[in-house]
């Protein structure tokens, strides 16, 4: 690694320095934070007053967490970063004085920081095993702008260091070499490589020599990282305004991914169980326009059996776009409508944008203001800007009184039987004043709030440009908080476009109006991986392309690629051809309802991996570099993604195609799910996809359960489930399994089957069932025998203890009962 060690380069330093000096305009206010000339122990950590005037703060958040904090002006915020789900805990250090240049902040883990004193402070930080683990840039010490506001500073990168994460980015899959902007956008039909995007989240993971580490900057202005891309010795970040405040995520002695993650989101929170109808397939367009289309929407897919749980009213059900309405003549009786569609075993989600429509014959609008929940301008009065409904309000969710409000404007949908809901527009975007005339305003920051608008920021009033970027996320958060207010029995199902770190804590996340093109059926891989790293497990993208309509073959490709992502909906634009699964002719829609069909044959597996992200932050859509981080091959590969620890998914993403190359990663060796046969890790194949074919494989070692399918999730009780063994090695898995609604299992009304595999066969830890889906067979896959790499054996009942293989001949497998010990 080229980071520097002592003794310190300080005469590259000093001409770093000059140089950066001499290419200042003489007035700015540019200032440098200085040599430390105090450490004095605070109840965070220790403070360490600079020779500029400023004080940094470093202290440890648990022993592998690292907090450092700079401000020029020697005075530190309490904690109100809406990013973090709970203050930070903290943990014990002890400071050394290593030389006359040098401190040492230690942690009971023995992560280290490491602070050189002159002549500017460099902050070093050292796993406990003493590998460094990230470096402030000698070079270019971390820099004030006074006047304005605004700071940056650097850390020493290797070429080959990989960053991963950054929220939903339209970019390749490392962000090595790619500048990235945070400031949510509302960006119709974005062009891969544009940025930024709806949502901003200022973690990343770096890789580098199998080893991971994150970084969170704890700032909700406009931010920019530069990963290498002006110099590809350092990656620099700064931000517009607030305080430099940022988390170092050390990985532990394990130094991984997983733990990088799991270390982020017991800050920043993590995203709780879903309903289970939330995972089957929902349906979408802007708009189905009436109810009688709805109605007959939820008839074809029941008529046709192509499985669906949800179905969505995008913009136009409402009356004028006022939010919270109906429109009378195109949905008159909107109560019976979701009757109808309950009965079919449809769920409906509703759309609700945050702008209000400034209309003095709208009760909602006048209740507002009334209650005084409004953004204001910097003079005080109410903003307005036009959106759908015409001019509009626009509630100020960085309020709790505004959160308040709104959260119990979902009452009228509740009581009316909606079941989930769709906050869009949150960014906030609004409609540029030109129309859409300028690509550069449709695509830009002007479209939204004015920098200087009013927000109350939770007793912090501030500017729009301070909480533009947390504005989305807190309008989810006044949703999701309502909902469990208004239905404290029932886990909301809620849906946000925009976003900041944390926003896992309340909303699933879709990316926005992307395009019906092959370019971009690729990007989401790369998108949802992101996202997923970045703490929020419930993803998705827009099948088959927002904007415009899909070919029948991109359509089905897509569908097929997004089949075991986590959220999974189509959706399109409102002049987009129609796009239910049976609009492309009769042969897609065969194939379309058999790939919907393995989503629902999976949902069992899916769902598990929900209950443990909401303990452990690890998200179910996983990049292979993320489970294989010591495997080089597997760090750029954004063209499969792993599903779990157990499944490996390689759609194919490009027209024509019928076969398609894979890479199984190193250190497993994997099955392919339909033919069983069996691939090496740390080998590629070409592996045949005609259009009805996902190539899917499973991990050697591992079990996953399958369910007979079903129309909708309501009807997974009566289906049984079969246990899928991956022969061939050790390994085990969990099942979770529980009433798939409501929060009993947080109270143990739920169970967790464990299936062991070892060379006896498979042992089964089957908890009693009380009232769960049934365990009805094992199937072996894998097998080397003849006739056939599979073996179904029936399990009589749930008492058996252990299933045998029976391997090399044909004869039925032997079952061990309970109480029989093997
Ligand atoms: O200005 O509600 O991304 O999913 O269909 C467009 C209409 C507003 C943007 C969302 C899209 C939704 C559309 N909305």
């Amino acid at each position: 690694m080229k980071f520097f060690k002592p003794p310190y380069r300080s005469a590259v330093c000093c001409i770093g320095l000059l140089f950066l000096l001499a290419s200042l305009p003489a007035a700015a206010a540019l200032r440098s934070v200085g040599a430390v000339v105090q450490a004095i122990k605070s109840n965070e950590g220790y403070d360490l007053r600079l020779s500029s005037g400023a004080l940094a703060r470093i202290s440890f958040v648990t022993p592998d967490v690292v907090r450092v904090r700079i401000s020029p002006k020697a005075r530190f915020e309490a904690d109100n970063s809406y990013a973090m789900a709970q203050a930070p805990s903290r943990a014990k250090a002890v400071m050394a004085t290593l030389n006359g240049a040098t401190l040492e902040l230690r942690s009971a883990s023995g992560t280290r920081v490491v602070i050189r004193k002159t002549p500017e402070l460099v902050i070093q930080i050292f796993d406990a095993a003493g590998r460094l683990v990230s470096a402030d840039d000698p070079a270019r010490p971390t820099t004030f702008d006074v006047e304005e506001g605004s700071f940056e500073t650097a850390k020493l990168r290797d070429d080959y260091e990989l960053y991963y994460g950054f929220g939903e980015k339209a970019l390749p899959l490392s962000r090595h070499q790619q500048q990235l902007v945070m400031w949510n956008s509302d960006v119709p039909d974005y062009a891969p490589g544009h940025d930024p995007s709806y949502q901003a989240i200022p973690f990343f993971i770096a890789l580098h020599e199998g080893r991971g580490h994150g970084l969170f900057f704890n700032n909700s202005w406009r931010s920019w990282f530069d990963m290498g891309k002006t110099d590809p010795q350092r990656y620099r970040f700064g931000s517009a305004g607030g305080e430099l405040d940022y988390f170092v995520f050390t990985g532990g002695p394990e130094r991984s991914p997983a733990r990088v993650l799991s270390d982020y989101t017991a800050l920043t929170g993590r995203g709780a169980l879903p309903p289970l109808w939330a995972l089957g397939y929902q349906q979408s367009r802007w708009s189905y326009k009436t109810q009688d289309e709805v109605l007959g929407v939820a008839r074809e897919f029941r008529q046709r059996r192509i499985p669906a749980d949800v179905l969505y009213l995008d913009i136009d059900h409402m009356d004028g776009f006022r939010v919270f309405t109906w429109n009378p003549q195109t949905f008159p009786q909107p109560g019976e409508l979701l009757i109808t569609l309950h009965q079919q075993g449809f769920r409906a989600v509703t759309i609700v944008d945050p702008g209000i429509k400034k209309d003095e014959g709208y009760a909602i609008y006048r209740s507002g203001r009334a209650a005084g929940v409004y953004m204001r301008n910097a003079d005080g009065s109410e903003l307005n800007a036009k959106v759908w409904p015409g001019v509009c309000a626009f509630p100020d969710f960085t309020s709790a009184a505004a959160r308040d409000w709104f959260g119990r404007l979902y009452e009228a949908p509740l009581d009316l039987g909606v079941d989930g809901f769709w906050n869009d527009m949150n960014e906030p975007g609004v409609f540029a004043p030109d129309g859409f005339a300028k690509p550069e305003i449709s695509l830009g920051p002007q479209k939204s709030f004015a920098l200087d608008a009013q927000h109350a920021g939770d007793g912090r009033p501030g500017s729009h440009a301070r909480y533009h970027n947390v504005y989305g996320m807190q309008m989810a958060r006044a949703s999701f908080e309502g909902l469990r207010r208004l239905r404290p029995q029932k886990r909301p199902m809620l849906l946000t476009r925009a976003g900041f770190a944390g926003v896992q804590r309340y909303a699933a996340v879709w990316t926005g109006d992307n395009s019906a093109t092959w370019t971009h059926l690729a990007l989401t891989i790369p998108m949802l991986t992101n996202l997923s790293v970045s703490g929020v497990p419930f993803v998705g993208a827009d099948v088959g392309g927002f904007m415009g309509s899909p070919s029948a073959e991109l359509y089905t490709r897509w569908l097929q690629a997004a089949a075991l992502t986590p959220y999974l909906r189509t959706h399109s634009s409102d002049v987009s051809a129609p796009r239910e699964p049976w609009a492309f002719g009769p042969e897609h829609e065969r194939i379309n309802r058999q790939i919907i069909e393995l989503r629902y044959r999976l949902l069992p597996y899916l769902y598990s991996l929900f209950e443990a992200s909401e303990r452990t932050g690890l998200p179910p859509m996983r990049p292979l570099w993320f489970a294989y981080p010591g495997d080089t091959q597997a760090s750029l590969v954004d063209d499969q993604f792993l599903l779990g620890a157990d499944l490996l998914v390689a759609p194919v993403l490009h027209e024509g195609r019928s076969e398609r190359l894979v890479y199984f990663p190193k250190g497993d060796a994997w099955l392919d799910w339909d033919s069983g046969q069996r691939h090496e890790g740390g080998s590629f194949a070409t592996i045949p996809a005609p259009l009805e074919r996902l190539p899917l494989f499973v991990r050697v070692g591992a079990t996953v359960p399958t369910q007979a399918p079903v129309q909708h999730t309501g009807e997974m009780l009566q289906s049984a489930l079969t246990l899928n063994v991956a022969w061939g090695a050790a390994g085990s898995s969990d099942m979770f399994q529980d009433a798939g609604e409501g929060y009993g299992y947080r109270q143990g009304a739920s169970r967790t089957l464990r299936m062991m595999q070892d060379a006896q066969g498979l042992r089964l830890d089957i908890p009693p069932n009380a009232g769960f889906q049934r365990v009805a067979a094992v199937e072996f896959l894998g097998l080397e025998s003849a006739p056939a790499r599979r073996l179904r054996v029936a399990l009589p009942d749930e008492g058996v203890k252990q299933v045998r293989p029976a391997l090399g001949q044909q004869r039925p497998a032997s079952l061990v009962p309970a109480g029989v010990s093997p």
